[in-house]
């Protein structure tokens, strides 16, 4: 059995945001789809693709899934890294996409079938305020979200991560954490200011008024967004207990795996890290001494399908969860591959969830659904995802950036 790769494609588009998408179609016709996209290094991953990856993939086999992410991987000699991960999984998810339609079936079955009947989404609640805050809080329980993150404006910063620009008003809001934008031809990246003891001060007093507002069942999520020295962190987990948080993500900034060992030993909030990750071996320390409780990483970013299964597993060996990464710069396609991971491993934790953009949906026909806050992958053969190149090539690239953070004294300090 063997089936030949005819072509392969790379689209970027911008629909409101850039994504990059790899599109594979073997000598039978049949098309799959894979997510490339690196907020604010698109083009990089476009290239590698694009230079280094399509002219190997015409005429090799799509049916040899782990055969191909060995030889790119093992291959390509230099390891690792959000740009060539990025890359891996966009072949990955795209061959699986194949493969799952060629048998008639969704992805999920083929990792398995079903262990649950949905996967528990996490909404994006956030406000300058904390009247603004509750506000979004019940305009997300109102769509149906069953768990939520809390994101809040520290008093004194002028802007802070994951709080939205615009007021909920029981809407969706699209403008969430954009990657900014300038005109002209050049584009430099928007400065954000930051004061940690301001930030720790705070946050307690707003998770404080959340639970006297809502009760103690509502599963509240908080991102710390890399900002913390590990002491700080274990200082804000200890602080954050009698609030019963599902988990405290990204405390201190990810690389530095030995800094868990500090905030574990000082907090029995639940611990999350891993969206910046791309590598099982970025995971191993905190895996194997159990210093988190939910894995971050996107399917996007660590290599598809085959790698994301196989650091599941693993963390499923330590009875750790999964926190799949899906904010709006996972493209439709990287948050269909996580749903179909999400319904087929035993150790699930949460999907994180934000809505794309109508144009994007345009671009990216999905057919998964959330209801009643679980989201479902639909039984369409394959991801479930088709992409529209007449709707993509109306929404040219566009030259964005992540914001660049400094403390208040001009610093850089991490965003
Ligand atoms: C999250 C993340 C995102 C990232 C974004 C950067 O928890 O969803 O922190 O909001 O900041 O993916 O591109
Ligand atoms: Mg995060």
């Amino acid at each position: 059995y063997a089936v030949r790769i005819e072509s392969a494609e790379v689209v970027i588009t911008s629909p409101g945001r850039n994504f990059v998408t790899l599109r594979i179609v073997t000598e039978d016709g049949v098309t799959g789809l894979g997510d490339a996209t690196l907020n604010g290094r698109e083009l990089a991953v476009a290239s590698y693709l694009r230079d280094h990856v399509v002219p190997l993939l015409l005429d090799r086999d799509a049916s040899r899934i782990e055969d191909t992410w060995q030889y790119l991987y093992r291959g390509a000699y230099w390891r690792r890294g959000p740009v060539t991960m990025a890359a891996i999984a966009a072949v990955d998810t795209a061959l699986w996409d194949i493969k799952a339609k060629a048998a008639g079936m969704p992805l999920y079955q083929l990792l398995g079938g079903a262990s649950r009947s949905g996967a528990l989404a996490y909404g994006h609640a956030s406000g300058r305020d904390v009247p603004e805050l509750l506000d979004s809080i019940r305009a997300h329980l109102e769509q149906g979200y069953r768990a939520i993150r809390v994101q809040t404006g520290i008093p004194g910063l002028a802007s802070v991560y994951g709080v939205a620009s615009a007021s909920a008003g029981g809407g969706e809001r699209y403008d969430y954490e954009p990657a900014r934008r300038g005109s002209g031809s050049r584009v430099l990246p928007a400065e954000e200011s930051w004061d940690t003891r301001a930030y720790l001060r705070h946050v307690p007093t707003v998770f404080e008024a959340v639970r006297q507002e809502f009760g103690p069942e509502l599963p509240l999520l908080h991102d710390g967004h890399h900002r913390m020295t590990p002491i700080q962190a274990a200082r804000l987990g200890k602080a954050l207990e009698p609030y019963d948080l599902f988990w405290l993500e990204d405390a201190t900034p990810g690389e530095d795996q030995a800094a868990l060992r500090l905030i574990r030993q000082h907090t029995t909030t639940p611990l999350a890290i891993g969206e910046v990750f791309n590598h099982v071996h970025d995971y191993t320390t905190l895996l194997s001494e159990r210093l988190i409780d939910y894995v971050r990483s996107a399917v996007t970013h660590t290599g598809g399908v085959t790698a994301m299964r196989k650091l599941l597993d693993l963390a499923a060996v330590y009875g750790i969860k999964s926190g799949i990464h899906g904010p709006t710069d996972i493209s439709p396609v990287g948050m269909a591959a996580a749903l179909h991971l999400d319904l087929a491993i035993h150790n699930f934790g949460i999907q994180e969830y934000m809505p794309h953009t109508a144009d994007t949906l345009e671009v990216f026909r999905t057919s998964f659904r959330f209801e009643d806050g679980l989201l479902h992958p639909s039984d369409t053969p394959g991801l479930g995802v088709e992409l529209d190149a007449e709707a993509a090539g109306r929404f040219p690239y566009q030259p964005a950036y992540l914001p660049v953070n400094r403390l208040t004294d001009g610093t850089v300090h991490d965003w």
